[in-house]
């Protein structure tokens, strides 16, 4: 399956660091204005130029991805069961700490573990994704559980998830709904 866009919360804080940039590159072009030279400033300029590719190159990939989202939907009011991959790009580990949906009035991260021949579900407060590394969701292990439909949905709707990290970071995820005898 094609890895789904995610929108990251970071958004704000990149428009906050743009305009930083904003303003260090107008007392820069003010620097190089009164350089009198025109060589230096040529020089300066270079420099300036490598510092913000620098930049850019470093916020373009998110600490967080999700991919491969959906949720296999049950009639009615029944709980629905969201599917994902959390991956990390980072060089920490981050903590999934928290869901909530729009969509939904409760969120919740289960696992289904087997006792023999018995399966149950149990909650899971926190799920840790190592550093550069990968937790995937599938029925029979870890998925969210979603209950109390707000609206109506139906196979071929998106619902939005919003999943919040350690770090602080939220990570807002679309995932299609797709009829129940679907498992993957
Ligand atoms: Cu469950």
């Amino acid at each position: 399956m094609a890895p789904i866009p995610s929108i990251n919360s970071r958004t704000t804080s990149s428009n906050w660091q743009s305009k930083v940039e904003m303003l260090k590159m107008a007392s820069i072009s003010r620097l190089i204005s009164q350089t009198s030279s025109g060589a230096t400033s040529r020089r300066v300029l270079a420099g300036i130029l490598l510092a913000c590719a620098g930049t850019l190159a470093s916020a373009a990939a998110p600490t967080i991805a999700i991919s491969d989202g959906w949720v296999r939907w049950l009639p009615g009011e029944l709980p629905a069961a969201g599917y994902l991959t959390i991956t990390n790009n980072g060089d920490k580990p981050v903590t999934l700490v928290g869901m909530t949906s729009p969509d939904y009035g409760m969120a919740m991260l289960h696992q289904t573990t087997n006792e023999g021949s018995l399966s149950k579900m149990i909650m899971v407060d926190k799920l840790t994704i190592p550093a550069h590394g990968k937790v995937q969701f599938s029925p029979g292990n870890y998925h969210v559980m979603l209950e109390q439909p707000k609206r109506s949905l139906a196979p071929g709707a998106n619902i939005q998830l919003q999943l919040k990290f350690s770090d602080g970071e939220t990570v807002v995820a679309p995932l299609p709904i797709k009829p129940p005898g679907t498992t993957q």
